[in-house]
């Protein structure tokens, strides 16, 4: 099966889910990595192949109150809780002014589900971020904030989205995704809309012309099968609109959430295959993301001998994840580059929408 599957990447056929479960059951790890690595060369294509993407970005969680019930998440606390927090317009300005003094070309924006920070909040930020920052890219709200924005509103995804761009905003990020399985959602995030809405308001934004990313929650519950069905949804989806730039596997992480100690948590096998399956899988995705803020920096640096080809950017200022008992906060760009050097590629600085803007040594 492993020189079937082989054979189908060196001649660009479609993996299907039978052959990525079989992946996912195998232990053969560096094979599975090698074949990771293979189709990552063929995409990128010979002259990319050894470019590795980065860019200089920071978080800004504008707001940490959430009505929204997942239980694998550290970062939301209801509107009374100790802890919960608004930013003013100015206070947010000041987080994004600190992340462009140094150096950030990108704005990841994403809070919660707030009925007090509703679309005006919203629209009233982008305008006063790029009033301040004209060059600034904002990348901002999960499709699951598009949706909760519509519905507090009472207009269409699409109408939100609108005036979203009207007031700034440039692409959409990955989250929200988790695992569309519907018995994986019912049990981990009830309240999140059900996988169709969220493709549908990707597929909304590829049509206004934003690009996006994708993300998949593993270690919540989820099984291999529910891997390959988000995978595949999700190449089903870009055939059609074409708009997702990347996908990223996260991992979860578990400290004060309400399933720490009751799940069996990602391994680091498992976060590789991860990789290296997604990159088979999705023949029509660009990029794979190894997201080093919850891998860790030496995991996402194995991550790119096994078919991802980003890793993510310098981050400043990100709260979801070290909420939940993630490590470092930020990286120099110095350090993101010999990261990447030294797996034995060469550092690409690029924009959100994958512009170049410096390839190392050139
Ligand atoms: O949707 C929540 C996840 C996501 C936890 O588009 C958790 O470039 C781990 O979407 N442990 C938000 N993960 C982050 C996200 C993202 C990150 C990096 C790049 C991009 C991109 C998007 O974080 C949520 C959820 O899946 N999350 N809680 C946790 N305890």
């Amino acid at each position: 099966m492993l020189s079937q599957i082989k054979q189908k990447i060196l001649t660009k056929q479609r993996i299907t889910f039978e052959e990525g479960l079989f992946l996912y059951n195998s232990n053969d790890l560096l094979t599975i990595g090698s074949l990771g690595k293979l189709a990552r060369e063929i995409k990128s294509g010979k002259e990319k192949s050894k470019w590795v993407y980065w860019n200089k970005n920071l978080h800004l969680n504008p707001t940490n109150v959430c009505i929204g019930r997942c239980n694998f998440c550290a970062f939301a606390k209801l509107p009374n809780d100790k802890g919960a927090y608004t930013y003013t317009i100015d206070e947010a300005l000041e987080h994004v002014r600190r992340g462009v003094n140094s150096g950030a070309g990108e704005v990841h924006i994403v809070g919660g589900l707030n009925p007090k920070a509703a679309l005006p909040y919203y629209t009233e930020l982008l305008k006063a971020i790029k009033q301040t920052f004209p060059s600034l890219h904002i990348k901002g709200f999960t499709a699951v904030e598009i949706d909760f924005f519509s519905k507090l509103k009472k207009i269409t995804p699409r109408e939100t989205l609108e005036l979203l761009i009207d007031a700034g905003l440039n692409s959409l990020p990955g989250g929200g995704a988790e695992i569309f399985s519907k018995s994986v959602r019912d049990t981990t995030c009830p309240d999140k809309i059900p996988a169709q809405t969220w493709l549908e308001i990707h597929n909304t934004a590829h049509k206004l012309g934003l690009k996006s990313n994708a993300t998949m929650l593993c270690g919540i519950g989820e099984k291999a099968e529910d891997r390959l069905d988000h995978m595949i949804r999700l190449r089903e989806q870009q055939d059609k609109s074409k708009g997702f730039q990347t996908f990223i596997p996260l991992h979860c992480h578990y400290e004060d959430t309400e399933i720490a100690g009751k799940i069996e948590p990602v391994t680091a096998f498992d976060s590789l295959k991860n990789i290296a399956i997604s990159r088979i899988i999705l023949d029509n995705f660009d990029h794979i993301k190894a997201y080093w803020i919850q891998l860790g920096t030496g995991l996402a640096q194995i991550g790119l001998n096994f078919g991802a080809d980003d890793l993510d950017g310098t981050i400043q200022e990100e709260s979801v994840t070290h909420a939940a008992g993630a490590g470092k906060k930020g990286l120099e760009k110095d350090f993101i580059q010999r990261l990447i050097e030294d797996a034995g590629y060469i550092p690409v600085e690029r924009d959100t929408v994958y512009n170049v803007l410096a390839v190392a040594g050139c």
